[in-house]
């Protein structure tokens, strides 16, 4: 088993949550929060923190960790730790990359689950209510996109 780790931000306001377009690399075409690889030499919260600038423009001061996401394909013996924080404080201005674009508040009900990943809108939920979670998701993945997901369990 290897482990690869990633981070995901959400910058959250009472009833809106900021998503951007990923416009290239692993989930094109879905709408997401930020995050990205974790590197070496940084730690978690750093690497959140670097790539929610990197896509997005905005500082964050805080990042509240909450919650886990795993990733596990049929027949691959790596396994993808996601680090899901939020933050309702942030410094400068929404502003896309290259990597991101275009980058927009959604209303929570407006939320474009069909354009986003199949797993989303089963933990989404928890992100909205700012419940700690944990969701363990198995895929089967046909080409580059996951297909089928068939098992989640939560633990709350
Ligand atoms: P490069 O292009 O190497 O700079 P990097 O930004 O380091 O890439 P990237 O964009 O591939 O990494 O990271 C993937 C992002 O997508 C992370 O924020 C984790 C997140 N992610 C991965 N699988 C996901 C899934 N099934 N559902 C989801 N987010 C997922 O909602
Ligand atoms: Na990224
Ligand atoms: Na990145």
């Amino acid at each position: 088993m290897k482990l690869k780790i990633y981070t995901l931000v959400f910058v959250k306001k009472r009833n809106e949550i900021l998503l951007g377009l990923k416009a290239r690399g692993f989930g094109v075409g879905l709408w997401n929060g930020f995050g990205g690889k974790v590197e070496k030499g940084e730690s978690i919260f750093e690497g959140a923190k670097r790539e929610l600038k990197e896509e997005s423009n905005l500082q964050a001061e805080n990042l509240n960790h909450l919650g886990v996401v795993t990733y596990e394909e049929e027949n691959n013996p790596v396994r993808s730790i996601v680090h899901v924080f939020i933050t309702y404080n942030v410094i400068g201005t929404v502003r896309g990359s290259e990597e991101m674009n275009p980058v927009k508040w959604f209303k929570f009900r407006d939320i474009p689950y069909q354009d986003m990943w199949p797993d989303a809108n089963l933990w989404y939920p928890y992100v909205l209510q700012d419940q700690y979670f944990l969701a363990l998701v198995k895929y089967v993945v046909v080409g580059t996109m996951p297909t089928t997901h068939y098992t989640l369990i939560f633990i709350k």
